[in-house]
């Protein structure tokens, strides 16, 4: 099964992602992110000047299940190291020279929630949904995962969302601000397709200057290193804790997890 489709709008310069690992709900493997962020090199190559970031519909409407648990390391390991590849992967469309639109049918769950909020543009329909879930599993969240969380929704509503895990829907999502837009199922690759459309009749180069703007403000956290130093040291103790190997545990057995808090 193809696990991804990639296509390029003929006679524009629009990159099509397409995720459709349908058997793992399109969780963000390794494998899958490695795929992805070769095409976004490619695109690069080929000087697209907006990407589409979308997924194919799937009986359980889900966009995407977030980081493969398959693939969390075991206790004692960082699992949302620096280069690891949920980070890599975030990192590369921040970086990428032009706008990624993040194009939404169905829910949305952990480190892809952060992945649609490090994209440009969302814009969702009625059903989608989007839920960070770390506490779920006992997962650490990362620093540059929550700013961007705090950056695109705000300090209480992030708060909010991690705390609960839960998912927020589309109308709330729009008043919160995960979603730039939200329009009927129907609609939505039309909508889409059409703001591309805008986006590449502008300066390609004023539009990749503008972002990386955006990008470098936004990072702009004043940090010192006994705060960067505490901070690695308070999720050291999560990441090593037995409540981290019961959440993977947990989720994989298909039980709820009996967290200790330990
Ligand atoms: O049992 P089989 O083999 O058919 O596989 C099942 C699930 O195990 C699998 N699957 C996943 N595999 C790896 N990683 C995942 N994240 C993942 N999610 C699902 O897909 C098959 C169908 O799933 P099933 O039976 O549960 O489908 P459903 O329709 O009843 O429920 C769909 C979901 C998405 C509501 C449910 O699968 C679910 O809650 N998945 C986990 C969502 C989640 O919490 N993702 C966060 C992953 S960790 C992460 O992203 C960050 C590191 S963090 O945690 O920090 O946010």
């Amino acid at each position: 099964m193809e696990k991804l489709t990639i296509s390029k709008i003929e006679h524009t310069k629009i990159g099509i992602i397409s995720l459709n690992s349908q058997k793992n709900l399109n969780a963000l493997s390794k494998a899958l992110i490695d795929e992805i962020i070769g095409i976004l090199e490619d695109f690069k190559t080929k000087k697209i000047t907006c990407v589409i970031l979308k997924a194919e519909p799937n009986k359980h409407k889900v966009w995407s299940a977030g980081h493969d648990i398959k693939e969390l390391p075991v206790s004692g390991r960082d699992p949302l190291g620096y280069y690891d590849q949920l980070e890599t992967l975030l990192r590369a469309i921040q970086k990428f020279p032009a706008p990624v639109i993040a194009s939404i049918h169905g829910s949305v769950w952990g480190g892809a929630c952060d992945l649609i909020m490090t994209c440009d543009i969302v814009v969702g329909d009625l059903s989608s949904s989007f839920a960070i879930t770390p506490v779920k599993i006992g997962i650490p969240y990362n620093a540059s995962g929550i700013s961007h969380f705090i950056n695109r929704i705000g300090l209480n509503q992030a708060k909010e969302m991690f705390f609960t895990a839960k998912p927020i829907h589309s109308e709330l999502a729009l008043e919160w601000g995960i979603i730039n837009r939200i329009v009927r199922d129907e609609e939505l690759d039309n909508y889409v397709m059409d703001m591309a459309l805008n986006i590449t009749k502008h300066s390609p180069l004023s539009i990749e200057v503008i972002k990386e703007q955006f990008r470098i403000l936004t990072n702009a956290y004043p940090i010192s290193p006994e705060a960067f130093e505490r901070i690695q040291g308070l999720r050291q103790k999560v990441y090593e804790s037995e409540d981290y190997q019961e959440g993977i545990n947990a989720f994989l057995e298909k039980r709820p997890p009996d967290f200790k808090g330990k």
